[in-house]
């Protein structure tokens, strides 16, 4: 599955928010917070080993940690089949609410996707509060966003999380809720008011994203004629500690996961720019493709670049796992296809180094040793002025949707021009990539 881009309409008569009102709604929290809550961790999830087990633990963990709760005890559950109303089925739910409280817990942290309705029945059946691994990655992402595309896409997803979760709020309940029905329409309840907001702003932050998003593509396209490296991979992989050693640069790098939200780019090589490496969020097990999509913008660096770093934390015995997630995830971010180079790193952390089956370039370093970095700097630089883009123009005719997706997708448009019938576009890309839309494009009636 893809994830291009959200839907915007492109011509769009109704005028963007203007940055004041747009900022008013950037820092917003609509998930429950819970920070400062009790946590009681459960790590759930079909049968799997010791190891996987244990580290998948040690990841809700830190998720929960780096969201700010105050973990007070944690289990590990086997689960071969999720129960349809509680997830947990009524008797092990009863029976972890009762461990919980033993510990003096206020929130049951699940580690599972939750739907609307199993997570009210989960809160009624353990009367406790009750976060999915959703609304945990989140609020991470809300604490963690800086830059103006996160923040407008971490309120995207958090938004259409809450959608259809409103009913669950009991907000008609109580008819006379919401202000004294102040901007309640006639005969709408206060969930259809807040559904009807939450449209609304909706509408107006994927304007304002649509917005940033052209901007950052201009930015990009300037960049026009060096090569560029994205470095990729499972959060808490290192992807920052190399950047920062390859490039001298000083960004936080901590045992967090999502400490990155924002793509930082810098030069590789120490003459002039002609090399550059992008430091980019990390992808995770499981993460909801909301917020894949969401982050398409911030991912479209990596979607962009000659060559894929793929960083992988060699010391972390799920590190197969966190290749195939990542491989997995840059294909649905439409950058399957580009020239990869792995890099296996925190080498320093392993005493038997495993058999390492990969194909194509890979790299054994550690960056906290500078001639490890070294070396790999070498053969990243060299390794990217050999992915060569091939340059094209293709005429799209305006009902020939899918060509320009895929096309936007994996290439880099340098030009436009519009006439009555269609589009051309000048465009960059890798030679598969390039070959695909071409390949698309002859079965579409486009013509080069
Ligand atoms: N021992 C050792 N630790 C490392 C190495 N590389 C990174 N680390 C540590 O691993 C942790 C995570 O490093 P980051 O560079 O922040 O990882 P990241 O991939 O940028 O993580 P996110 O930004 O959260 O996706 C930090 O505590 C680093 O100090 C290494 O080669 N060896
Ligand atoms: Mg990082």
């Amino acid at each position: 599955m893809q994830f291009h881009s959200l839907p915007v309409p492109e011509h769009d008569e109704v005028p963007l928010a203007d940055d004041g009102q747009l900022e008013s709604l950037l820092d917003k929290r609509e998930v429950p917070d819970h920070a400062d809550s009790l946590a009681y961790v459960v790590s759930v999830g079909p049968p799997a080993t010791e190891i996987q087990r244990e580290a998948r633990l040690a990841e809700i963990l830190g998720l929960a940690e780096a969201n700010g709760h105050a973990v007070v005890g944690h289990e590990m559950l086997v689960l071969a089949r999720p129960h349809a109303r509680t997830h947990l089925g009524p008797g092990i739910a009863a029976e972890v609410a009762e461990r919980a409280r033993a510990v003096g817990a206020t929130l049951l942290v699940l580690d599972a996707p939750l739907s609307p309705s199993q997570t009210r029945n989960l809160e009624d059946l353990t009367g406790l509060a009750v976060s999915d691994r959703e609304v945990v990655i989140l609020g991470v992402f809300l604490r963690h966003a800086s830059s103006r595309a996160a923040r407008i896409q971490v309120q995207i997803a958090q938004l259409e999380y809450l959608r259809p979760r409103i009913r669950g709020l009991g907000l008609d309940m109580d008819q006379q809720a919401g202000g004294g029905n102040y901007g309640r329409g006639a005969g709408e309840t206060a969930s259809e008011l807040l559904a009807r907001q939450i449209d609304d702003r909706l509408v107006r932050l994927k304007r304002a994203f649509a917005k940033v998003e052209r901007s950052e593509a201009q930015r990009r396209k300037h960049r026009h004629g060096t090569s560029r490296i994205a470095l990729v991979g499972y959060t808490n992989a290192g992807k920052t500690s190399l950047m920062n050693a390859l490039s001298g640069s000083e960004l936080s790098a901590r045992s967090r996961p999502f400490e990155t939200l924002d793509t930082t780019t810098r030069a590789l090589t120490r003459h002039g720019g002609e090399v550059l490496i992008a430091d980019t969020v990390g992808f995770i097990r499981d993460l909801p493709p909301r917020l894949l999509a969401s982050f398409s913008t911030t991912l479209a660096e990596a979607r962009e670049a000659d060559l894929l770093a793929l960083v992988v934390d060699l010391s972390d015995p799920e590190w197969p796992m966190h290749l195939e997630t990542t491989t997995a995830q840059l294909d649905a971010i439409g950058a399957g296809e580009l020239p990869r180079f792995v890099v296996f790193n925190k080498a320093d952390r392993v005493e038997t180094r495993p058999e390492l089956e990969v194909e194509g370039p890979h790299a054994v370093v550690s960056a906290h040793d500078a001639t490890s970095v070294d070396a790999l700097r070498e053969r990243l630089v060299a390794a990217a002025r050999e992915e060569k883009l091939v340059t094209e123009t293709l005429w799209v005719p305006w009902a020939a949707q899918r060509v320009s997706q895929a096309l936007y997708a994996s290439c880099r448009v340098l030009d436009t021009q519009a006439d009555d019938d269609g589009l051309t576009l000048t465009f960059q890309g890798p030679p598969a990539a390039v070959a695909r839309v071409l390949q698309l494009g002859e079965e579409a009636g486009c013509r080069r």
